[in-house]
């Protein structure tokens, strides 16, 4: 049995987040948990939310609330959507909370310690008329590297690029939109990542678990050459500069960067679990308390890359103790909206809880999940959503286990019939079920996930095609115990399709495992021969047929849908 530590990028407080947030971390962080489980592993999944910075500060100053509270109410918010979707963390932390502020102070101390931060005087942009420095969010602008009008203070969404505030060109405050503003001397304690750069560039080149995207990017940032950072900030909200246990002098009013502390909150939200469940962390993020066993896998949109393989390493490794760090990292590229950007404040695009007002959440799991953006960016339409889940969800799975189920029920009493033997329909099934159950495992291994969800329609659809070989509706008349075969065999593969479909969609998975009138989930992945494994359930096993277990999405839905969320029109 393996131990395998998941996180996924730690969603900002600001907010419900979209399906492309969803899609790009920890959704399939979570299919990944799931199937990890099924193999019977010692899984721990760990989430939060990020709560400090500037999209923090920002967005409760729009909301008219005190931070803290605007990040108690979000907090719950995003919990709640996180289970509508049925994101089975074993966790969902907040950076806010005292683990994670402990745990930063620590890293700060311990660095300063080995020499690697120091204080430096730096030039920030200051708003005269907001009487205030202007960290990060709090100032947009010019992008210098691309032109994009409204680059971030810290990081330019067009083009990816971290900035510093004083990179933009013609700035503007993004409190009050004015731009009178000017640049300021003040001190912040910057982590000297140039001293870091061989140490990291040795870390990553033995790293083996990443797929090209994460160490394609790591290594540009590394020949890029490294830039010592700034870890602190002008604000008020976030873990507070300590020194020795006490206020750093001069640094009272200032707090440690988010970038600095959210990553820490994955050990963070891991002592939050701990001291909840009984559990000893460590034994998940020290070496010489039982981490080095441990398997850590990360999952994170592509934007995130470069913190999770330069700056957040440069926090570990510069520690010199022996705290755990990632070993497979799965980056994926950007779900989009109709070919641009969700937007809230632009009507462009679902979020997680408008989606589940809409649908259950195993439609839009399936649906990101089978158009995960792995190899590339994504499109969202909803033309294309209508398509693949009637096609992969109504017609292929539902059709199938209702139409067996009822059949069974109506001709044999509710109940699974015995007679008959295995013949050439069996055969072929049985070839098709062990091919694509190893397929599907080993697409989860590697954390392929489009071609997980494609194996497993395939697999589903080779129930279809079994049955049309089969045909027990024409044997029944005239040939009981062939009818009885393929029912038989019919009712265990809708016993296998819910296991395939465990980690994608648990919900139906689950309501496909119950209405076979088995106890439990379906949580163990599917162990052994086709043959054996489609004689589990036994003649004489009594069900019941579901209700129908996918209704279409109809042109109504997406015409409303498209006019309220945004669409081809
Ligand atoms: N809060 C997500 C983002 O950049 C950011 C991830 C933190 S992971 C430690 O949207
Ligand atoms: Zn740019």
């Amino acid at each position: 049995m393996a131990r395998i530590l998941i996180t996924s990028a730690l969603p900002y407080i600001n907010g419900v987040k979209h399906l492309g947030n969803l899609a790009g971390s920890m959704l399939p962080a979570d299919v990944y948990a799931r199937f990890q489980r099924m193999r019977g592993h010692e899984v721990l999944y760990i989430c939060a939310t990020d709560e400090h910075g500037t999209p923090a500060e920002l967005a409760a100053a729009e909301a008219g609330m005190d931070v803290r509270e605007y990040c108690d109410r979000e907090h719950e918010v995003q919990r709640r959507a996180g289970e509508g979707f049925s994101l089975s963390y074993d966790h969902f932390g907040r950076t806010s909370n005292p683990p994670t502020h402990r745990l930063t102070q620590h890293f700060a101390e311990v660095l300063e310690a080995k020499g690697l931060i120091a204080e430096r005087t730096e030039k920030q942009v200051y708003s005269i008329d907001d009487a205030r420095f202007l960290p990060d969010r709090y100032v947009e602008g010019e992008c210098p590297h691309c032109g994009f009008e409204r680059a971030r203070g810290d990081q330019c969404d067009n083009c990816g690029r971290l900035l510093e505030p004083t990179d933009l060109k013609n700035p503007y405050s993004k409190i009050s939109g004015s731009r009178n503003l000017e640049v300021r001397e003040t001190r912040h304690l910057h982590l000297l990542q140039t001293k870091m750069a061989d140490r990291l560039r040795a870390w990553v080149d033995a790293a083996e678990g990443w797929p090209s995207l994460a160490k394609s990017i790591a290594n540009k940032w590394l020949d890029e050459g490294l830039r010592d950072r700034s870890i602190t900030r002008d604000l008020s909200w976030g873990v507070p500069v300590t020194k020795d246990g006490a206020p750093r002098p001069g640094f009272e009013n200032k707090v440690f960067y988010v970038w600095f502390d959210a990553p820490i909150g994955y050990i963070g939200a891991t002592v939050e679990w701990a001291e909840a469940a009984g559990q000893d962390w460590q034994r998940w993020w020290r070496a010489e308390k039982g981490a080095g066993d441990v398997s850590y896998v990360q999952f994170m949109g592509k934007d995130n890359v470069a913190f999770h393989t330069v700056s957040f390493p440069a926090t570990i490794l510069g520690s010199e103790e022996p705290w755990k760090t990632v070993d497979r990292l799965k980056a994926f590229n950007w779900l989009n909206w109709y070919g641009g950007k969700f937007s809230t404040s632009e009507k462009r695009g679902v979020f997680m809880d408008k989606a589940l007002e809409l649908l259950p959440g195993d439609y839009w799991r399936w649906y990101l999940t089978a158009n995960a953006p792995e190899g590339s960016d994504a499109q969202f339409t909803w033309e294309h959503f209508q398509t693949v889940v009637n096609k992969d969800l109504a017609d292929v799975l539902g059709n199938f286990v209702n139409r067996i189920l009822r059949f069974a029920a109506s001709r044999f009493d509710g109940a699974i019939p015995d007679g008959g033997a295995p013949g050439a329909a069996e055969d072929w099934l049985y070839a098709e079920v062990d091919a694509r159950l190893a397929a599907i495992a080993g697409h989860y291994e590697a954390m392929e996930f489009r071609k997980a969800a494609a194996e497993t329609r395939a697999l589903w659809a080779a129930g279809n095609e079994y049955l049309t070989r089969a045909e027990p509706w024409t044997h029944f008349k005239t040939d009981r115990d062939r009818a009885a075969l393929g029912v038989r065999t019919g009712v265990n593969l809708a016993r296998l399709f819910a296991l395939a479909a465990h980690p994608v969609i648990p919900a139906s998975a689950q309501t496909i495992w119950t209405a076979l009138g088995l106890s439990g989930a379906p949580d163990a992945w599917p162990a052994g021969k086709a043959a054996d494994l489609l004689g589990e359930l036994k003649p004489g096993h009594a069900f019941t047929p579901p209700d129908v277990l996918f209704r279409k999405v109809e042109d109504e839905q997406i015409a409303e849908w498209s006019a309220r969320f945004g669409g081809a029109g």
